[in-house]
């Protein structure tokens, strides 16, 4: 019988440093053996998110936050949703690093080194709502393929960097000019380099915003590399799939883009609304553009308890693609009667806007807090699903939150 080879007491030590405990059986382990706890990838560690986010998927990544982890006015990394369509590249060499302008409506072809987009042109910070256009996806039915989303991929950090629109005009931009697409340096699942992740974009009417950035710094530090370093689109109040991370390229296009995830139904709704499970034709889905109106109640956790004759402070944001949030109203009586919430003005267009209320339970017993925005063009949320679609985007029904009164 061959000798079997056990783990040499130095290499075993060394494991147990890097598990950060010892191996309870570690001398039964064979020589070459490589612990589980060291195999699996941590994405908290790996990404520094917060204990309590949530993996739906990590091939490829894809981790929600949860509606009490959005609570700070600005979004942290630490509970920032991640949304990835392919592998996150490695070895990014910022240096060598290039955007390049091109595209049928370009005036003149050109690259720039990020030095030479920092020094060449003014910066500019905004704090910029992102949300997937897939989040809530999870409560359609009959239900949608794709991450279940619940509440938690927004987020509303600060960017800092150019202005898109004078990056273009220095290319110049040709009068046939429609849309923007990018393209990004993240491999498709397959690893086919002949094919992109994702590759959108949008009219040149967004393109052209003073909030639209290509943005090198998020909280006021290099973007992280899971959502975009070293260079990112920031396209605020757009389903998240405008905001290319990783960008290296921008086209100029003369007819809408058509990278992947542009075509077919990706990102798009029924133009007109459909009944619950029906078949829609590639023809007859719209391009998702600006996003509803939406809020979260990021404190109280749901589940909260509560001494009866206590009042308890709500907070949260709201937020209404490219429109204002005008009203934010609350009900404790499953969408009855509404109270008014205090709302305040975003810090900048395309900032989701804070808002607070003292809630007063008249007796003992299980309450909801349902919360409901309205927007500038007097459009408020539903209180239970919005339209059906397909692909389950567009979610914006009311936040819920569960509390009892003792
Ligand atoms: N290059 C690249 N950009 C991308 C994606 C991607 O997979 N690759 N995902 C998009 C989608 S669908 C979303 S919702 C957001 C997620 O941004 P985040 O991971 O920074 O939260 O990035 C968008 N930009
Ligand atoms: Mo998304």
């Amino acid at each position: 019988m061959e000798r079997r080879e056990f783990v040499k007491k130095t290499m075993l030590s060394s494991i147990a440093a890097l598990i950060g405990t010892k191996i309870v059986f570690g001398s039964n382990m064979l020589e070459g053996y490589v612990p589980l706890g060291l195999q699996d990838p941590d994405p908290f560690k790996l990404f520094n998110k917060h204990k309590d986010m949530i993996v739906l998927n990590d091939k490829p990544w894809n981790i929600e936050a949860q509606a009490h982890l959005l609570d700070d006015k600005v979004t942290p990394n630490s509970c920032m949703f991640i949304r990835n369509n392919g592998l996150v590249p490695e070895n990014i060499d910022p240096k060598s690093w290039t955007l390049t302008i091109d595209g049928e409506s370009v005036r003149t072809k050109k690259t720039y080194t990020l030095a030479e987009l920092k020094s060449k042109f003014e910066e500019y910070t905004y704090q910029l709502t992102i949300e997937c256009g897939g989040n809530g996806r999870a409560e359609f039915d009959p239900p949608a393929k794709g991450n279940q989303w619940t509440v938690g991929a927004v987020h509303c950090a600060s960017w800092t960097g150019v202005r898109l629109r004078d990056v273009l005009n220095d290319a110049g931009i040709k009068d046939n000019a429609v849309y923007i697409g990018f393209h990004a340096v993240d491999q498709h699942l397959s690893r086919d380099p002949n094919k992109e992740a994702i590759s959108r974009g949008c009219p040149m009417s967004k393109a052209l915003q003073d909030e639209t950035l290509l943005a090198y710094k998020m909280n006021g530090e290099d973007i992280p590399l899971v959502h975009g370093y070293p260079l990112r689109l920031v396209a605020g109040g757009w389903p998240a799939s405008v905001s290319g991370k990783w960008v290296n390229r921008i086209s100029i296009r003369n007819k809408v883009h058509d990278g992947a995830k542009m075509t077919g139904t990706a990102y798009r709704i029924p133009c007109e609304t459909v009944a619950p499970g029906e078949k829609v034709k590639d023809e007859d889905m719209c391009i998702i553009e600006s996003m509803p109106v939406k809020s979260l109640i990021t404190y109280p956790k749901t589940g909260a308890v509560l001494k009866q004759g206590k009042s308890l402070e709500i907070r949260g944001h709201a937020w209404a693609g490219e429109l204002e949030v005008t009203k934010m109203e609350y009900s404790i009586d499953f969408g009855s009667t509404w109270n008014d919430c205090v709302v305040e003005k975003p810090v900048n267009r395309l900032a989701w806007q804070h808002f607070s209320a003292q809630v007063d339970f008249p007796k003992k017993g299980y309450y909801e807090v349902w919360a409901r925005a309205t927007d500038s063009n007097n459009k408020s949320q539903p209180m239970l699903l919005p339209g059906w679609n397909p692909k389950g985007y567009l979610n914006n029904a009311c936040h819920r939150i569960a509390v009892k009164v003792k």
